[in-house]
């Protein structure tokens, strides 16, 4: 059975545009069919400071692979793209980051795999878009739609549409 699975992509290092466009590609051809495309938004650094701004987008996919399979595939082309993962405590400027928000209306959590993402609903740089292509999505875990989540963000960083 093909899943509706929500996946936030983040660059704030090199060509920021062109890691988003190839992580689009290995997406469409590793994991299955994107049917819907936010915008990309240009997003303040949330959690660390850096003077590189991020490029956030959310895409809606469809996929067969378990949550698991996903995560593994997303970790794979996340490499490919030059993703190095520092030993380093806390976040830090990365070419791509792919993040699982939402796996249809499925919760997992295990050791490795939080899913709902465990920081969506803190996040302007992630309900923005998520709202954009998802807005009547509900969030399996506390039933409230993406608008209202977005509604109910004390987030202030900035997020800008490009
Ligand atoms: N990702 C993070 C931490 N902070 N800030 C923005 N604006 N966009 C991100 O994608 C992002 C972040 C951890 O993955
Ligand atoms: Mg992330
Ligand atoms: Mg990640």
């Amino acid at each position: 059975m093909k899943k509706e699975i929500f996946l936030l992509l983040g660059s704030n290092l090199g060509n920021r545009e062109e890691n988003l466009s190839v992580a689009r590609n290995y997406i469409k051809h590793e994991l299955g069919e994107i049917i819907k495309e936010s915008s990309v938004y240009e997003t303040e650094p949330w959690g660390f400071y850096t003077d590189s701004m991020f490029l956030n987008q959310v895409l809606k996919i469809e996929s067969a692979f378990t949550p698991h399979e996903v995560l593994e595939k997303i970790k794979s082309i996340e490499t490919v793209i030059g993703r190095v993962h520092s030993e380093t405590e806390g976040y830090s400027s990365r070419a791509i980051d792919i993040d699982i928000l939402l796996y249809g209306n499925e919760v997992v959590n295990t050791e490795r795999l939080i899913i709902p993402h465990a920081k969506l609903t803190e996040r302007k740089f992630a309900l923005i878009p998520l709202v954009e292509i998802g807005g009547n999505v509900e969030h399996p875990v506390t039933r409230k739609s993406m608008f209202a989540l977005l509604r109910d963000c004390k987030d202030n960083m900035k997020v800008n549409i490009i």
